[in-house]
């Protein structure tokens, strides 16, 4: 395969544009012959982690399901571009554990809890300020930033396009051999 393929693996709030930057990055990827996969809550928990909620066990579950799910699409060569909350400095060590770091690249797509709750796309700020959702994520469950990820972005402080175009510039020097 002329692919290194990589995991990119998108932590950061709900609502703080990790799909949005899949779909652009995937396009240019795609452009490029890669085979790519995005991960997301959309196709991952409506199937095979349909069973799981958001308490810190549920969260911890689905982050090493889909992270073995990973490595699978891994060792045949496809890139995935996972969209997940993993909020928390462990849930990423159990993820990147069974990855393994080399293959691991962490995005922190930045945005903070005020401002993801006045973009509040799907309504669920909304939802949770008024205690129809529990242990949402910034509110009264954690959100812990990456200490060292391979890349940070803004997304406050730049358009969805500046955002994909740093994140295929970063990325693709480390696909290419
Ligand atoms: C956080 C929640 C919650 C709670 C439902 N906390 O913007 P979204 O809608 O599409 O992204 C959020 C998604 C988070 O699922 P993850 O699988 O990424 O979470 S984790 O990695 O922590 O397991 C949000 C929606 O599901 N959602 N309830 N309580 N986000």
């Amino acid at each position: 395969l002329n692919q290194n393929s990589k995991v990119i693996w998108m932590t950061g709030l709900s609502g703080s544009g990790k799909t949005t930057i899949a779909i652009g990055l995937e396009k240019e990827l795609q452009k490029r012959g890669f085979l790519t996969q995005i991960l997301d809550g959309d196709n991952i928990r409506t199937g095979i982690n349909k069973n799981l909620g958001f308490s810190e066990e549920d969260r911890t579950e689905n982050i090493r399901r889909i992270a073995e799910v990973s490595k699978l699409f891994l060792n045949c060569g496809v890139i995935t571009i996972n969209c997940f909350v993993s909020p928390t400095i462990d849930i990423r060590d159990v993820a990147k554990e069974i990855i393994g770091g080399e293959d691991f690249m962490e995005v922190y797509v930045n945005a903070s809890y005020k401002v993801c709750e006045e973009r509040d796309v799907k309504g669920l700020y909304k939802k949770a300020r008024n205690g129809e959702i529990k242990n949402f994520t910034g509110l009264d469950a954690p959100f812990e930033a990456p200490e060292n990820p391979f890349l940070e972005i803004k997304t406050s402080e730049m358009t969805p396009e500046e955002s994909v175009e740093k994140v295929v510039s970063a990325i693709l020097p480390r696909l290419i051999r």
